[in-house]
């Protein structure tokens, strides 16, 4: 990987494009997952590259979710395995909650790269080598475990592709999404919606998970019925326009 300066003004998301093409390296990134990055980083910049403080109300009720469950999971694709590897395997561990590898473009080697990568990184069991269910979709993020995924009341699935979303909602399954997109098919169908770069969302809600287990919040279930999801997404939307706006006035642009 190349060597970023510390001081680089563009230091976390140059980070995160190496991380991103290593990851391809490895053959644990899918190439389609360049252009998502690069989707999110249009977005991370809208939003003004830091997380907001509705972004923070969903981490906080997306933990408290994951807290309560019979058996959360979280679904791990191929960016989020470059991007924050050693995050998704501590946020699984202070959760007591199970990974699962689910891909898009789908093949059994990187299934169980991923896999790998995930215990070099410290994780003990990763599900989603035996798909040994199928969700209704014609696409193979349908290939679940059914010990995992198919069978558990709350999945965190970051960086989705809408129809798996929308799929575990109809299930019956409280689906909690981190998407940088607020407009987004699995932004607008999640049960939460955290829009924030699954980098700093997952750091926030390790963190969050463990002052939450020692009882310094209010009770997780009350947490949970005062959460209004379509003000968290219509309070980013709001962010962007204002972040715009500032731009603008800064640049001397009228904002029409
Ligand atoms: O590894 P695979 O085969 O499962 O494929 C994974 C990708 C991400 C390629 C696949 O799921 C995909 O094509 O996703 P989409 O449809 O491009 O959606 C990804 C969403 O995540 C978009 O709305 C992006 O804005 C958003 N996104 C991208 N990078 C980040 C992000 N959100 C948060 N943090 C990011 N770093």
């Amino acid at each position: 990987m190349t060597e970023i300066p510390k001081d680089h003004p563009r230091y976390e998301s140059l980070v995160a494009r190496e991380r991103i093409v290593h990851g391809i390296d490895m053959g644990i990134t899918s190439k389609q997952g360049l252009v998502a990055q690069g989707r999110g980083e249009a977005f991370d910049y809208l939003i003004g590259e830091r997380t907001t403080e509705s972004a923070v109300i969903a981490q906080r009720v997306a933990v408290a979710h994951m807290l309560l469950a019979r058996s959360p999971v979280i679904s791990v694709n191929g960016n989020t395995a470059a991007l924050v590897p050693e995050l998704m395997v501590s946020l699984a561990d202070v959760l007591d909650a199970r990974l699962e590898v689910n891909l898009f473009h789908r093949s059994d080697t990187r299934v169980h790269r991923i896999t790998e990568h995930l215990k070099s990184h410290g994780a003990g069991m990763v599900l989603g080598t035996k798909g040994d269910k199928r969700l209704d979709l014609s696409h193979d993020r349908a290939i679940v475990d059914e010990e995992g995924i198919f069978s558990a009341d709350v999945v965190l699935v970051p960086l989705e592709d809408g129809d798996r979303c929308q799929k575990l909602v109809e299930m019956g399954k409280t689906v909690i999404a981190i998407d940088l997109n607020p407009l987004s098919r699995t932004s607008l169908r999640a049960t939460v919606t955290i829009v924030d770069n699954v980098t700093r969302a997952l750091s926030n809600m390790v963190d969050l998970t463990k002052d939450m287990k020692k009882g310094s919040f209010d009770p997780l279930q009350d947490i949970i019925d005062n959460y209004d999801n379509k003000k968290v997404v219509s309070d980013a939307l709001y962010t962007i326009q204002e972040h715009l706006k500032n731009k603008a006035e800064k640049i001397g642009v009228e904002w029409i």
